[in-house]
């Protein structure tokens, strides 16, 4: 077993998908660890997007990232980061494939309702990012 982090984005928590997203993942297969709704501030959601920093889209993104509230979740697969990949589809939703999370609830290529690791290291550094501490609670 191994461990991903997922992120609602605010478009899916504004529009009241979280909990159709929820059944999605565990329908899926995915266990959720440890979950939590909050709010990034500017400075956090650029940190969190850093490696994005130069694309034309970076300040929109943080925009976006900032405009309400996120849902972080910890969750659990074999395989969990291209498991997750695959079962969130590709940024544009317009190309993510059918069924998938994105082809489901996302908006736009920026409003596309959930985040995925893309590596085993990055989802270390993400889980750290959102669950340190106290924040995550033993099972
Ligand atoms: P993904 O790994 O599928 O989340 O997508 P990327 O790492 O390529 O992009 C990171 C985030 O930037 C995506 F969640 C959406 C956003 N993005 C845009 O807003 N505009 C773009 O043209 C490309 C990506």
């Amino acid at each position: 077993m191994s461990e991903t982090l997922a992120i609602i984005k605010p478009d899916a928590v504004a529009s009241g998908r979280t909990g159709a997203i929820l059944a999605h993942l565990e329908g899926a297969g995915f266990r959720i660890r440890a979950l939590r709704m909050t709010r990034l501030n500017r400075a956090q959601a650029e940190a969190f997007y850093a490696v994005h920093r130069k694309r034309h889209f970076f300040r929109s993104l943080v925009s976006f990232m900032t405009s309400g509230p996120i849902i972080p979740i910890v969750l659990e697969a074999d395989d969990a980061v291209p498991r997750f990949r695959k079962a969130i589809g590709a940024t544009d939703p317009a190309e993510a494939a059918a069924g998938t999370v994105r082809a489901l609830y996302a908006e736009s290529r920026e409003r596309n309702a959930i985040h995925g690791s893309d590596s085993d290291a990055n989802a270390a550094a993400e889980i750290a990012f959102f669950f340190s501490g106290s924040g995550r609670l033993a099972l």
